[in-house]
Formats: structure tokens, sequence, C-alpha cells
């Protein structure tokens, strides 16, 4: 029996965009949901992973599969609907699964044989029987998985060619932020992996960097923080000598032992949510847990630092609370919190959250056609109504914003900085270039986009 997993492209995602930015090679990242489905494969399938990330396969020439399994998030979903219809009009039966047809389940079922909603671990054995007995039912619900006791990711499926391993330990979060669909699709019940588990698929990751995919790796409770360090001393232990980046709340800078931990064990970045530079912002956003008072976010981005921990700083643009220079105020609040790069993405209505319902009803949604307009769900178009400040404002605060951080003399300056620190200072130029680079590509993508959908996207 053999079966395709496929991780559909968009071209408009500037990190795939290999051939125009070198560096991007170190930010294009395994499909882990697919691998992870492939782990729970039995071995009478044969499976191939396809990621279209790496380049497109001529379907119609490959042997014709038993089984087509496609993952999307939002962004990818047009993409993946025009693969399922290839596969079912070659006569392969197609399954997809992932966040997206989770969420719009609807709009998913119409277009593919049948849509897993949820986690997959509990109910992808019975698609597979299903579907070698042709009869695959039109929905399977996976819900929140018991991942107390899964097998290992197929890393062996996708060995060659990236950059990064990924892995994930934990999921879930409860802090449910109006903008993220994580608490809708995993849970607000923060899940761990058992740490034997993971190290033991750390061991199968061949690359020496390694992406852990968690929303965050630490938690907010004490117990979570307790299980974070048993898991940095088991990795420590293991010797795995891997090095690797992770997603976190500011709460990771409070505790001096778990960072120590996590540097021993490999951590050389942490990716951190500061969304907004104003209280009305994080309000606005339901980030309750950055308003804690005393908070110092430049002596805590200092701290991990400290420990030879990078730190990417993510920020979003067009809150209701946004006026103009907010491109200005972003930049400054990156720079005065000292992190080594800047992520600033514009304010999206994901389908599922919180967000989505608001601006919905408000009439604010407009790049509307689905699902085609999906592609632009990168969070880097605006595609909605912004408070104050029209769509070509919002887009010239987020130019102001990334020229002020990204400029060759403040490059320099960090670099430095961090040469005189000695904390890896080739790091921070390769990625202060990257995202340098891919900010020409995303002013083209949106020269191009308001070429393509000028009238619609009108002030
Ligand atoms: C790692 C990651 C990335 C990596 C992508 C790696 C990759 N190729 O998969 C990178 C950094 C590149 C990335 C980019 C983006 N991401 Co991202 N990312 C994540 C993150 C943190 C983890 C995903 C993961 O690996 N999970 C672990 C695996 C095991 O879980 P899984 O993929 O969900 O798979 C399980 C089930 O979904 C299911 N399943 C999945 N696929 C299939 C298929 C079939 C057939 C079946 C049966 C089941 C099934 O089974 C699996 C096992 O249970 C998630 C957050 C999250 N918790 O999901 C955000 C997340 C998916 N990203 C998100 C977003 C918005 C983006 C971006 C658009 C914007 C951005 N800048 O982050 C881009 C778009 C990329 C694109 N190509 O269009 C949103 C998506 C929301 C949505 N509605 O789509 C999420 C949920 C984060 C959030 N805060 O809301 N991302
Ligand atoms: S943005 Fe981060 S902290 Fe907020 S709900 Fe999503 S995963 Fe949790």
């Amino acid at each position: 029996m053999r079966l395709y997993l496929i991780n559909p492209s968009n071209p408009l995602v500037s990190m795939v965009r290999v051939k125009e930015n070198r560096w991007n090679r170190y930010r294009v990242w395994k499909p882990l949901g697919l691998m992870v489905l492939a782990g729970l494969t039995p071995p009478e399938w044969e499976v191939t992973i396809l990621d279209e990330n790496r380049g497109v396969p001529d379907y119609s020439a490959m042997p014709r599969p038993d089984l087509v399994g496609i993952t999307a998030f939002t962004s990818q979903a047009n993409r993946a609907y025009e693969v399922a219809s290839q596969f079912r009009r070659l006569g392969a039966p197609v399954v997809m699964g992932g966040i997206h047809a989770t969420i719009c389940v609807d709009e998913a079922s119409e277009r593919v044989d049948s849509v897993v909603t949820g986690e997959a671990e509990a109910v992808w054995a019975h698609v597979l029987q299903d579907a070698r007995h042709g009869c695959l039912k039109r929905r399977y619900s996976g819900g929140f998985a018991d991942i107390d006791n899964v097998p290992a990711a197929r890393h062996d499926l996708l060995a060659t060619g990236y950059a990064c391993g990924a892995i994930q330990t934990t999921r879930g979060c409860p802090l449910n932020c109006n903008f993220c669909s994580v608490s809708t699709f995993n849970g607000l019940q923060y899940r761990q992996r058992p740490i034997p588990d993971v190290v033991q698929e750390f061991r199968l990751i061949r690359e020496k960097q390694v992406l852990v995919v968690d929303d965050n790796l630490v938690g907010t409770r004490p117990e979570h923080l307790a299980r974070a360090k048993d898991l940095f001393r088991a990795m420590i232990r293991a010797d795995l000598r891997k090095k690797w980046i992770a997603q976190a709340t500011i709460n990771f800078a409070d505790d001096e032992e778990l960072m120590a931990l996590a540097a021993k064990a490999g951590c050389r970045g942490v990716f951190i949510g500061f969304e907004s530079p104003t209280v009305e912002g994080l309000r606005e956003l339901g980030k309750k847990y950055y308003l804690l008072k005393g908070r110092d976010f430049r002596a805590s981005v200092r701290r991990i630092q400290r420990h030879n921990i990078l730190v990417v700083g993510s920020f979003i643009i067009g809150l209701d609370a946004d006026e103009a220079r907010i491109g200005r105020h972003i930049a400054d609040a990156a720079r005065r919190y000292g992190v080594d790069y800047l992520n600033v993405l514009f304010l999206t209505p994901l389908p599922g959250t919180r967000l989505w319902d608001k601006m919905k009803s408000e009439g604010r949604i407009v790049l509307n056609r689905f699902p085609e307009d999906w592609k632009y769900y990168t969070l880097t178009f605006p595609v909605a109504r912004y408070t104050h400040l029209s769509l070509d404002e919002v887009h010239a605060e987020m130019i102001s914003c990334d020229h002020d951080f990204y400029s060759v003399p403040r490059i320099v300056r960090r670099t430095w900085g961090n040469l005189w620190r000695w904390r890896n200072p080739l790091l921070t130029l390769a990625g202060n270039l990257s995202y340098r680079t891919n900010l020409r590509l995303a002013g083209k993508s949106y020269a191009d986009f308001k070429c393509q959908q000028g009238r619609r996207y009108v002030n």
C-alpha cells in the first residue's frame, strides 16, 4: 500500500524562496506533522513525504498512491485543494488534516474525500484501515491526543536537504491570546511528552541544529518549569550535542537555573512574542501574562543573553491601539529591549480565533474570497481593515519599522555588541542579513499583490 504525505507550498512565503535568499535555507523547516503521521503509520504502508517547499514534484509521473494525506496551515489551504483535485483526478483518494482542515472543516470536506480534525494520534490507524478496505468515512475526529505514549516521528524520511531537524515536546497553551489558534487547536491544557521519549527522539535527528516547535517550551506554572528543567537535565546527561532554538514566554528569563540548564542542553535562541510595545496593545491581544507589574523587558532579555542564548522578538502591527508612527515605536521598543532579531507581522484574523470573530462581525475582513484568498494569510499581507491606519499606511509603518531596525549601521552595532561579548556574532549577522533580504522580497510581494488585487484593496 502506497501512501503520499504532502506539505503544500505557498510561494508567497518569503522563507521558502531559497533561490532569492540563500540564508533562507536555514529557515525552511521540516513538516513535522507529516513526520509524526508517518511514525503512526503501520509498516505495510510504504510512506513518502513530499514537501513542496523544496520543489513541486510532477505527481502525474509518479506511481499512483493508494492514499494521499495532505496537511495545511491556512496559508497553504488553496494549494492543498489544488493538489487534492489533481490526485482525485488521477483516481487516488485524498484525506486532509492539520489546523486549517480542522477549523474550516466544511470547506475542506467539499474538496477532499475525507477530513481528519484535531490531532491524528487516536484516529490515523482507523483511517488507514478504512482506506485499505475502500470505505473511508467523510470525517474522523482526533480531538486532543494522549501524548504519553506516541511513537517517534519518522526523521529518516526527510533525512537530507534541510539545515535543521524538528521535534515537539509539549502541546497546548493555557494563555489563549485572541489572535492565536493554538489554544483552540491544541487545547488550553499544557500536555508534556515523557522525557525519555523526547531524548530518544532527539537521538534520531541527524541534523546538528534543531527547531523545538513547542509553542511554549517551558510553560508557565511551577510544575511546567520543573519539567522543563528535568528535560534539560536529561538532555545534558544524554550528551546529545544538538544546538536548538525554541519558543518561550518571557518568564523563561525569571529562572537562572532554568536558563543555565537550557543553555547547557544546547539552547542557542528563543523566540519570544512581545507583540505590542503598549499596555493597551497587550490588553487588546489578551496578552495578560505580559502585563504583570514590574516586568522589565530589557533586563529580562539581558538575563537570557547572558547565557549565550539569542533572543528573537516578535511584534504585531495593526492593532486597534496602533496609530501613526507605530512602526518606529516597535523598532524603538525592540532596540530598548535589546533583542537580536525583530520579527514583525500584520495583525491577521486567522479562522478559529477570537480576533476572527471580532473582525468578521465588524465587517473588517477585506480579503474574504475563500478559499482563494487564504494564500494571503501569511501574516505578511494586511488582509483586514485597521482602526487608525489605512492599508497603505499600515504597510508603510511596517517598512519604516524594518528599515529602522535592520539598517546597516544598526546591524553592524548589534553584531559588534555580540562579538564583544562572545555571543554568536556570526549567527547575529547571518540572521540580520536574512531578515533584511526578506524585507526586499516582502516589499516586492506587496507591490505585486497591489497590482493584482488593486481595486478590491481600496483604502
Ligand atoms: C513549526 C511551525 C511553523 C514552521 C513550519 C514548519 C512546517 N513546515 O510544518 C514555520 C516556522 C516555517 C511556520 C511558518 C508559518 N506559520 Co507556523 N507554526 C508552527 C508551529 C509552532 C508548530 C507546528 C508543528 O510542527 N506542530 C507539531 C505537529 C506534530 O503538529 P501538527 O502539524 O498540528 O500535526 C498534527 C495534527 O495537526 C494532525 N495533522 C497535521 N497534518 C495532517 C495531515 C493529515 C492527512 C492528517 C490525517 C492529520 C494531520 O496530525 C498531527 C499529529 O497529531 C505551529 C503551532 C502549533 N501548535 O501547531 C505554528 C502555526 C501552525 N503557524 C501558524 C502560522 C500563522 C504560520 C505562518 C502563516 C506565519 C508565521 N510567520 O508564523 C507561516 C506560514 C508558513 C507557510 N508555509 O505558509 C499558525 C497557523 C494558524 C492557521 N490557521 O493556519 C500556528 C498554529 C501558530 C499560531 N500561533 O496560530 N510555522
Ligand atoms: S500566542 Fe503564544 S502564548 Fe498566546 S496563546 Fe498562542 S501559543 Fe499561547
